[in-house]
């Protein structure tokens, strides 16, 4: 009897505004009663995905794990925030096919300038070579072809991003 819950699964480089996106729809479906959980990157790997790294097959294991996890909370009526770069096209479609009317949403901003704005320091790292394998800069990003929304975060406040959320959710 219960209603399946959505996974909105947030893909994108690191700094592209996944984690805020997410963080600012949760509040605003809490604060509207609907009983959601978020699922971010960063915490993610602290626990469920600790000891992971950034090899293909551990974003992909990461990535798995996560999408088991927002399938068994959505079966319940729970709507699943996913905040994850989840980089290969091939992973993310074998993910979100096995679960219940997924929305893709591609948290879109240039590489040039999340590497402006580098909120944690990592892109000057990464391109310094400290950080290998680092999203964007020395491993690939596969961008989706046809997400369900498409948001530029470096033309669009975070406002104006969970309200087109909202809508594609039908909210
Ligand atoms: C990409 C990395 C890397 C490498 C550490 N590549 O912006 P952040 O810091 O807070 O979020 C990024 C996070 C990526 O974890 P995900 O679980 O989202 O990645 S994946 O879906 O690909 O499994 C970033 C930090 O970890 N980080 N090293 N090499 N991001």
């Amino acid at each position: 009897s219960t209603q399946e819950g959505r996974v909105v699964w947030l893909t994108g480089l690191s700094g592209a505004g996944k984690s805020t996106l997410a963080s600012a729809l949760y509040a605003e479906l809490l604060a509207r009663g609907i009983p959601t959980e978020l699922l971010d990157g960063d915490a993610v790997r602290e626990n469920l995905s600790k000891g992971l790294g950034f090899s293909k097959a551990d974003r992909d294991t990461n990535v798995r794990r996560i999408g088991f996890v927002a399938g068994l909370l959505a079966k319940h009526g729970v709507t699943v925030l996913v905040s994850a770069i989840s980089p290969y096209a091939d992973t993310r479609r074998e993910v979100l096919s096995g679960l219940p009317n997924p929305l893709e949403v591609f948290v879109d901003a240039p590489l040039e300038v999340v590497t402006a704005r580098d909120v944690k320091g990592l892109y000057l790292k990464a391109l310094a070579g400290e950080i290998p394998h680092f999203t964007g800069v020395s491993d690939p990003y596969e961008a989706p072809e046809a997400p369900d929304l498409h948001l530029r975060t470096d033309q669009i406040a975070v406002d104006e991003g969970v309200r087109q959320l909202l809508v594609a959710l039908g909210l």
